[in-house]
């Protein structure tokens, strides 16, 4: 004799164990992204004309290892041609200034970008940037997580 009760039963719990996956999997990936937080992102503004400046921004990591960030996207196409990731060092008393493929941020820590250290460089900047105008970036990192930030363009 076939049960249609036991049927239902079993029918509603493969969907329920289904949906669990599914959220599980939901889950982790907020989890990859929540750990990176960023505060006072701030673009330098620039006088007409020109066409590179700098964004500096507060990184932390809330999770037990260390993450890198390792791309910035420009997801409108609206900001600059180039985004990189650059550091300042000094050398023989001079500030040099190269490309980096990563910003290590440590795990439960912070890492700052200002003047004189990490920052990142928009190059071919497509318009010029009013103070207080909020723009729009995608943050790549080596765990997979991405983070859209707003970064204000302000006198730096
Ligand atoms: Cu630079």
């Amino acid at each position: 004799m076939f049960d249609w009760k036991l049927a239902l039963v079993l029918f509603l719990s493969f969907n329920l164990l289904g949906c669990d996956k599914q959220q599980a999997v939901g889950d982790n990936l907020n989890k990859a992204s929540s750990s990176i937080s960023v505060s006072n992102a701030r673009i330098r503004a620039m006088p007409p004309g020109q066409k590179v400046t700098a964004l500096f921004m507060d990184l932390f990591n809330s999770s037990l290892t260390s993450v890198d960030l390792i791309a910035v996207k420009d997801p409108a196409g609206a900001l600059a041609s180039q985004i990189e990731l650059h550091q300042n060092t000094h050398v023989d008393g001079m500030m040099k200034m190269a490309q980096v493929d990563k910003i290590t941020i440590p795990a439960q820590s912070h890492v700052s970008l200002q003047t004189g250290g990490y920052h990142l460089m928009i190059i071919g900047l497509k318009k010029t940037l009013q103070v207080d105008d909020k723009k729009e970036l995608e943050l790549v990192f080596s765990d997979g997580s991405r983070l859209v930030i707003h970064p204000l363009v302000k006198k730096i």
